[in-house]
């Protein structure tokens, strides 16, 4: 009986398992999948293999409930095209030739064009400890300046805005916040579908809280709120404008908070005073009652949290638009009390890890490149040569695939991500991949788009089956355990990062990297004196114990309380910031880079389609379970105007086509669209090759969610 089948819903009680497959023992783990970070209860047989999964009731995230991804955990480990062994070229092959090849292969490109020209690009969905292992063998053992995530194209706006408003990338909140506030805003951000849990904490709310969702689409969530804003895409901005002048003009601002806390209110009351509402209603695509009725709920409320995820961080000007939200929470006093905050919620189950620990757009827990009194700090931890440690910031992702078009980066080495689907303008990709020289790519499965263009595949072993962190969209770290056995020779990216520096020649440098824990430990210890300073936490055990810690937990000091399992930031009223004080930050808002004409005339949105897919769905689709929980075909939302314009019927067959490319898919005749608006779920590999490679200034994360496209129908 295959694992498989056991695990077919309601196809054997427990008491019906063959002794052999009887769970005898738990152990613990931190779902793999969303930020939320739920806690699982892995139910292991006699020789320590999985064999199910339950919801941890006793961890304080997810309280016992799990979504649809999180009961399906195991199932994507154990399908049957897993990567089994390295493989050069295509041909299978022992890791001592696959190491002597990366080896090789690096070399040589470094030698003829300079470190510079080789690069790595990694992710949000593996552990802190081989994040950090990787940012620091690229950078400090392999020479390598240049190294970006997939984080890049998910959190860098929160990442920007938080910066330069708070002194450092701090999201403020704890769930607790979810339930505590009296006014609950979501903008550009769908909970119900990406993160289950997360709404099902808002659902826990006692004080009947009045829910507002921001979002062009009436989604799952607007549905469930109180009030539907159906701002126009990417008008958020405008938007928070005006409810900053109607706070200013209602006079509901906090003048002691903004007096005692905050730089830079006086030049932004000025700014505002072009923000009279009834002036941008139409760019807003808002009536004055929608507007009014969204601004007396968040003057009147009392604990008013702000949340928002990608339809705000994916903008041309989306950090502007993050500091609205933290500009409008200034104001009116919402931080650093229970149930307030302007709240970025993360994605990736990791995307916090990579945002501090992983070395690419900061220096290991949250340091700086270019300050020499930071290097210096991280080289004396981790007892390296000062000068192993880059002067200069990284490119971003984009730069690093723009340096390929420009013959400047020639060695390319890709960590758990799939860009080949995932990357905005996808064809931008996929041609700079075949100016490489060297291709390296380290996934669980060897078919990945991605993963098919390499010139060398490393087989990765996957969540459950190694050791490690995660910290999720709260600032929680949490313990994930290996519960099963990675598929024939795929090993842990951490053994491979391990392996791979001692075929280097720099395994000396990293003699202290033994394990996951033990770079825990070192990373506890680069922390310090940071605001993320984690010294505080012992080991695995003690995450464990205490059901995840969020940071910061210091070795000493006030902050100094385990035992609490909600810990929120900014509640004495004081920045990171060199003054203290949070800064109001603002700029004029920029039209639609673009804008639907006649041969393009609607608006594509694009986003997530169910709870049950995950992104490229590498992962997902191997699960018939998950599988039924969506539509198998991939569905164009549009509503019923649009349809009769286009001489379209539900049902129908159509190309999506933008100026870069197309993507085929079937109308749905829906009414949660509005008119000129139309919307594709990203997890078909085509929808890429539409979007628009746009980029905002401050953070360079890319816009996916406006572009112009037309539908034609295929005959
Ligand atoms: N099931 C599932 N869950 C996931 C993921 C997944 O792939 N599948 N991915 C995870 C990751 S990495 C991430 S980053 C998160 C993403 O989580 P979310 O950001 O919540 O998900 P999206 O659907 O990408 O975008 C949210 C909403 O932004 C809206 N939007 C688009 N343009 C605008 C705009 O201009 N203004 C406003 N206000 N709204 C706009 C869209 O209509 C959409 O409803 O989800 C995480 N959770
Ligand atoms: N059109 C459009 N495109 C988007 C978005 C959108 O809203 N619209 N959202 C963007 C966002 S927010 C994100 S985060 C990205 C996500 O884009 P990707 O990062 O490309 O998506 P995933 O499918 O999560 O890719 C993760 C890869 O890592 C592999 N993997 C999983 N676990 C492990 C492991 O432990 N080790 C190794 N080595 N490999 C592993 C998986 O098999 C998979 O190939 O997509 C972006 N793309
Ligand atoms: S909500 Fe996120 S963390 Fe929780 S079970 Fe679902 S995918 Fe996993
Ligand atoms: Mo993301």
């Amino acid at each position: 009986m295959t694992r498989e089948l056991l695990r077919e819903p309601g196809r054997f009680g427990l008491g019906q398992l063959p002794t052999s497959l009887k769970p005898v023992s738990v152990a613990k783990a931190i779902c793999g999948f969303c930020a939320t970070g739920c806690g699982l209860k892995v139910h292991l047989d006699s020789q320590g293999q999985a064999i199910n999964v339950t919801p941890d009731p006793e961890y304080p995230v997810n309280l016992g409930m799990a979504c649809p991804k999180g009961w399906e955990a195991l199932t994507p480990l154990w399908s049957d095209d897993r990567g089994t062994t390295p493989m050069v070229s295509g041909k299978a092959v022992g890791w001592g030739e696959a190491l002597g090849v990366f080896c090789d292969r690096f070399k040589e490109v470094q030698a003829k064009h300079g470190a510079r020209s080789t690069a790595f690009l990694s992710t949000g969905q593996i552990m802190v400890e081989e994040m950090a292992f990787l940012g620091s063998l690229a950078k400090f053992g392999m020479g390598m300046i240049h190294g970006d995530g997939n984080t890049r194209q998910c959190m860098a706006t929160a990442v920007t805005a938080y910066k330069q408003s708070f002194g450092f990338d701090a999201p403020p909140f704890t769930y607790a916040d979810f339930e505590e506030s009296d006014v609950l805003v979501f903008v550009g951000s769908n909970p119900a579908i990406a993160h289950p849990i997360m709404w099902q904490r808002v659902e826990r709310n006692r004080n009947s809280p009045e829910i507002i969702v921001i979002d062009p689409r009436m989604t799952e969530t607007a549905m469930a709120g109180t009030l539907h804003v159906p701002i126009a895409p990417k008008m958020d901005i405008v938007l928070l404008y005006c409810l900053a002048h109607e706070m200013l003009k209602r006079c509901v601002v906090d003048r002691e908070f903004v007096e005692k806390s905050t730089a830079g209110f006086e030049a932004f009351c000025e700014f505002l005073e072009d923000y009279e509402p009834s002036k941008h209603l139409l760019m807003m695509g808002l009536t004055m009652e929608v507007f009014e009725r969204c601004a007396d709920l968040i003057a009147k409320g009392k604990r008013v949290s702000m949340w928002w995820t990608m339809g705000v961080n994916q903008g041309h000007q989306a950090t502007r638009t993050a500091q609205a939200i933290i500009n409008l929470c200034l104001m009116t006093g919402n931080i650093g009390r229970p149930g307030t905050g302007p709240n970025s919620i993360t994605g990736q189950c990791n995307a916090m890890g990579s945002r501090l620990f992983s070395n690419t757009t900061c220096l290991l827990g949250g340091h700086d490149f270019t300050k020499d009194e930071d290097r210096m700090k991280v080289a004396g931890v981790l007892g390296i040569p000062e000068e192993r440690i880059p002067k200069e910031n990284s490119w971003a992702y984009d730069q690093i695939i723009q340096g390929i078009h420009d013959g400047k980066i020639k060695g390319l080495w890709m960590i758990a991500t799939n860009p080949g689907h995932s990357w905005i303008n996808q064809k931008s990709f996929t041609d700079a991949v075949k100016k490489l020289e060297f291709f390296v790519v380290q996934d669980m499965y060897s078919n990945t788009e991605t993963a098919k263009l390499a010139h060398l595949y490393l087989p990765a072993a996957a969540w459950g089956e190694k050791d490690g962190t995660f910290i999720n969209a709260e600032r929680r770290f949490g313990v994930s355990r290996k519960v099963s056995k990675a598929p024939g020779q795929a090993l842990a990216d951490f053994s491979i990062f391990r392996l791979i520096a001692d075929g280097w020649g720099c395994g000396e440098m990293f003699r202290e990297w033994t394990s996951p824990e033990a770079v825990f430990r070192l990373m506890t210890r680069v922390s310090r004196g940071q605001p993320c300073d984690i010294s505080g936490i012992e080991g695995f055990d003690m995450l464990e114990v205490c059901g995840g810690i969020q940071w910061p937990l210091a070795e000493s000091g006030p902050k100094r309380d385990a035992k609490r399992t909600e810990r929120r930031l900014f509640e004495d009223g004081r920045f990171y910031t060199p003054t203290g004080k949070a800064n109001f930050i603002f700029e004029e808002p920029k039209g639609l880079p673009e804008v639907p004409d006649e041969h393009f005339p609607l608006l594509l949105i694009t986003g997530r389609g169910s709870s049950a897919q995950w992104h490229t769905e590498t992962r997902t689709k191997k699960s018939a379970l998950l599988r039924k929980l969506h539509s198998d075909r991939l569905l164009l939302d549009m509503n019923s105007e649009d349809l009769v314009g286009q001489g379209l019927d539900d049902g129908d067959r159509v190309r999506v086509v933008s100026k870069r490319g197309e993507v085929e898919a079937w109308v749905r005749e829906t009414s949660t669209m509005r008119r000129g608006q139309v919307f594709l779920p990203m997890h078909d590999p085509d929808v890429n090759k539409v979007t628009l490679g746009v980029f905002d200034p401050e953070s360079r994360q890319p816009g996916y969610k406006a572009c112009a496209v037309k539908v034609e129908k295929v005959s």
